[in-house]
């Protein structure tokens, strides 16, 4: 009996991936370049299943039904090229190779491009969720060459995650790099969500003096409203989880986070695109900060540093708290939409928004119910430029102004440091602003690099530039800029 599809790959995620597929009726053929772990695991989690071993790459090629299907679980970058250079004259004409590691999207553009060029199908996808997602639903984002879609839709909508509703949380993203892509903005999307919660956490703890009982049974409590969500669940048991001691184990866990790069490349991908991602670059940007572990530590000194006490209600004060996070996360969510919109259209993409929340919706770190709301504005009107303009979503910002503002300015007047809570209502503020200060600038960039202004009354696209000091000259700059 030949295979349905090769694995590549018996590391944590292709382990779970291939048990996945198989407790699904697929048969597997499996390999990894050291050999020894594909008989590890034949012996192990893969014993008593119709998964199949293969030592040489010929091996897997030989195993596979046609058109054969490999997908790579490997290391991301110079891993996959290389396995590709190998596996590429092995194939036929229609076969397919599949990346579903955490590769940068430009990367997989590249890919598409050169394996077309030898008829062989390519397609790059998001893989979230992790150890337990791979096992037993992730939500997974594929792109690349749409022919090859058909033949892997069916084993990739049956492992994955499902929604309530039973709807796969996967479907065909894009052309080229667009499943990628939207893996990464999925990546950068859970660095602001973090954070968000980190900085409702600290509120609470240094501003507000609370136990960590209370901090566990408050997230318990949030994630019973529209902020439930796998994370905000997994804070509260993190928050109540006690080390050996009794005490709670998060304090005693370093504050410096670690960060793999895909949140970073979400960040120069909207600098890139000219598109105002400020809450997902400011979670990134706050774990740099986190990570000058003693550069704060002497700072703190230095400046004698200390987060005053909040005062007041504490229940009206969480439900502020709790209210301020979820616009925040709205306008982090309608940041990423405004930045997969960018990138679909530059690419030629056409993504489908409302089926991209619905691909987030269960499986994925980020699941949560507030997609399925996602999902129902993009489904009513694929245009949406702004999320929060959608009617459910600009009624909870409404809502939730005063009480956000209230928070900001607390935690400006209290020294808790909120990036994203704080630069999410900075945004909303300038986002609403129909005449920003941006005309000063024009005059500043006119004033000393001839760089020229439009005016608000003359029709667009007319350039004015002024002599502002009368000694200057009359030519506008065509190529100076800053
Ligand atoms: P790793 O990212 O740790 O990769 C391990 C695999 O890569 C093993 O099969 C290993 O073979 C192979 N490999 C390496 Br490393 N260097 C190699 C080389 N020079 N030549 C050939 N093979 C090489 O595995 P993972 O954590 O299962 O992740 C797989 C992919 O999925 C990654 O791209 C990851 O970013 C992505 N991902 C991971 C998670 C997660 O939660 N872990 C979640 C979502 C996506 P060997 O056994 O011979 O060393």
């Amino acid at each position: 009996m030949k295979g349905d599809i090769g694995v590549i790959g018996l590391a944590v995620m292709g382990q779970n991936l291939i048990l996945n597929m198989n407790d699904h009726g697929f048969t597997v053929v499996a390999h990894n370049r050291t050999t020894s772990k594909v008989d590890e695991f034949l012996a192990g989690p893969a014993k008593d299943t119709n998964i199949i071993g293969a030592y040489s790459l010929e091996e897997l090629v030989e195993k596979l039904e046609k058109p054969r299907k490999v997908m790579l679980m490997v290391r991301a970058g110079s891993v996959v090229d290389a396995f590709i250079d190998q596996l590429a004259p092995l194939l036929d004409e229609g076969d397919i190779i599949i990346d579903g590691g955490n590769t940068n999207y430009p990367d997989t553009n590249r890919r598409v491009a050169s394996l077309k060029e030898k008829g062989i199908h390519f397609i790059g996808t998001g893989v979230s969720g992790g150890e337990e997602g791979a096992r037993f639903g992730p939500s997974i984002m594929p792109g690349g060459s749409p022919q090859a879609w058909p033949a892997v839709k069916p084993i990739f909508q049956a492992i994955s995650a499902k929604t309530d509703a039973g709807e796969p949380c996967c479907d065909w993203v894009g052309n080229d790099g667009a499943g990628h892509f939207v893996k990464m903005v999925h990546n950068g999307i859970e660095y602001g969500d973090m954070q968000l919660i980190t900085e409702a956490y600290q509120f609470m703890k240094d501003g507000l003096g609370l136990s960590h009982e209370e901090m566990q049974q408050t997230f318990s409590d949030w994630n019973k409203t529209e902020l439930n969500s796998y994370l905000i669940e997994i804070t509260a048991d993190i928050l109540g989880y006690k080390d050996e001691d009794g005490s709670p184990l998060v304090e005693k866990i370093l504050d410096t986070a670690g960060q793999k790069g895909t949140g970073k490349w979400t960040g120069i991908n909207a600098l890139d695109l000219g598109i105002p991602l400020t809450l997902i670059s400011e979670s990134v940007f706050a774990r740099c900060l986190s990570a000058l572990k003693e550069q704060r530590v002497a700072a703190e000194a230095q400046f004698g540093k200390a987060i005053e006490k909040v005062s007041g209600d504490k229940q009206e004060w969480l439900d502020a708290l709790r209210q301020a996070l979820l616009a925040s996360k709205i306008i982090s969510y309608a940041q990423g939409f405004m930045l997969m919109r960018e990138a679909s259209d530059e690419n030629g993409w056409e993504l489908n928004y409302g089926n991209v929340a619905l691909m987030w919706r269960g499986g994925c770190i980020i699941r949560s119910a507030f997609l399925g709301n996602i999902r129902d504005a993009y489904d009513a009107n694929p245009e949406l430029a702004f999320l929060g303009s959608d009617p459910y979503f600009k009624g909870i910002l409404d809502n939730c102004l005063a009480a956000w503002r209230k928070v900001a300015a607390k935690s400006l007047e209290a020294g808790i440091p909120m990036p994203c809570t704080t630069s999410a209502l900075t945004f909303l503020d300038g986002y609403t602003t129909a005449r920003l200060p941006a005309n000063l600038l024009q005059a500043q960039r006119d004033y000393f690099g001839a760089h020229t202004y439009e005016r608000v009354d003359r029709p667009r696209g007319e350039f004015f530039h002024t002599n502002w000091t009368g000694t200057g000259g009359d030519t506008a700059s065509t190529t100076y800029d800053v």
